[in-house]
């Protein structure tokens, strides 16, 4: 058993029955820590998800919570609706026994999941059969949140995916230079100045009105799908804490980053990394399968675009990071936000290298 912190304790806030068995760390998020708990029930044993909530990123857990619990009921709803199993196809959450939906040790806070069983969240695309059917399950999503009322969410991160925001705060990183690693990576520096012009392609669409401005999932990334570890289909998006007012082309792009990568997000070796195109047509074709009806000519036409942003941005938060210290991305060794950005940036000037054919498929494929 992990002893980080206590587990039995916190296990003991939550309404489960049974004895903790065991919770160790699980997965690959970069944000929360999360755990697998083992308990003993009657019968046999059942895994539960606990995650220790960044709390230095979402200052006001609360209201954090408050969308996340809104948005499981609205997921769990369409489920049941659908007549699917809703224990598996979205997030539950699991409530304290005082009837909350986290438990505060006075410090850190927690939240528990049930444990979507016979499913896998990936880092790597195995078959992209599978990508597609990613693509689907988060144009399903887009299309489930199409009809919430944006209203009633928090904007818990503001400008999350606003590019010119996170250029500002990349300058002002430079600027300060806090951990004295500007010299050392002056040619990063210069590479993303040099494609700043990027920064306004979507940002100003969306001020403009020319794309609208949707509630969406805002971090698509491929581990935040699990797929059935039989038939490779999405079964359940997850990890909604940043689902917020947003635009269709990030949620595209994000999984596109993700997803096209023919290496790992952190591979030191960038001479391995490279945009799979094939795999940006599959999920394309799958995304506007499910999102056909609602999706907007401009927002069609922007969606290489999405890919283009999220990666830049992406390697651009990496370099950030590494400037000032790694303190938002979890990291496991040293100048690992630099291996990030590195590929990040790569899979920028491939992008970039076939961006036209990738205009051309995003208006043309799913007519
Ligand atoms: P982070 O914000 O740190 O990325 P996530 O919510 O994405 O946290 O969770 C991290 C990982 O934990 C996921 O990629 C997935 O492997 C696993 N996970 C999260 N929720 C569940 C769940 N309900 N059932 C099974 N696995 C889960
Ligand atoms: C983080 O939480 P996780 O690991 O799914 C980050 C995303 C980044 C991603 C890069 C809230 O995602 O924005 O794209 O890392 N999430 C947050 O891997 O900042
Ligand atoms: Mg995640």
């Amino acid at each position: 058993m992990n002893t980080e912190y206590n587990f039995k304790d916190i296990f003991a806030h939550f309404q489960i029955e049974g004895e903790l068995l065991d919770c160790e760390r699980y997965g690959q998020g970069l944000i929360n820590k999360t755990y697998c708990m083992t308990v003993k029930q009657k019968g046999g044993t059942v895994r539960y998800i606990l995650q220790c909530i960044n709390s230095r990123l979402f200052k006001e857990v609360d209201k954090l919570m408050h969308n996340i619990q809104l948005v499981t009921e609205w997921s769990r709803k369409s489920v049941e609706e659908r007549g699917g199993d809703p224990l598996r196809e979205c997030l539950n959450l699991v409530h304290t026994r005082d009837g909350k939906v986290y438990y505060c040790d006075g410090k850190n806070y927690f939240r528990v999941y049930i444990f979507i069983e016979g499913a896998t969240a990936y880092d790597y695309i195995r078959d992209p059969r599978d990508f597609y059917e990613c693509a689907v399950a988060f144009g399903n999503f887009a299309n489930l949140l199409s009809t919430f009322d944006a209203s009633q969410l928090y904007e818990v991160l503001p400008n999350f995916h606003n590019t010119k925001v996170r250029y500002q705060n990349f300058l002002n990183a430079v600027e300060k230079d806090v951990c004295g690693r500007r010299k050392e990576v002056q040619a990063e520096i210069d590479w993303v100045n040099a494609h700043s012009d990027l920064c306004g392609k979507i940002v100003d669409k969306i001020e403009s009105g020319e794309i609208p401005l949707r509630v969406t999932h805002n971090d698509t990334k491929l581990n935040n799908v699990m797929q059935d570890d039989v038939t490779g289909k999405a079964v359940a998006v997850i990890d909604l804490d940043t689902v917020m007012p947003g635009s269709l082309c990030y949620d595209f792009g994000d999984s596109i980053r993700s997803g096209c990568n023919s290496a790992a997000e952190d591979e030191p070796d960038t001479s391995k990394v490279h945009f799979r195109y094939e795999l940006y047509e599959a999920y394309l074709r799958g995304y506007l399968s499910a999102v056909k009806s609602s999706i907007t000519e401009e927002e069609r036409k922007c969606l290489p675009y999405g890919a283009v942003l999220m990666t830049y941005e992406c390697g651009m938060r990496f370099l950030t990071d590494y400037l000032e210290g790694d303190t938002y991305f979890r990291t496991t060794r040293p100048k690992h936000n630099l291996d990030r950005a590195h590929t990040q940036f790569k899979l920028v000037d491939e992008m970039l290298e076939c961006f036209d054919k990738m205009e051309e498929a995003a208006v043309t494929l799913e007519r």
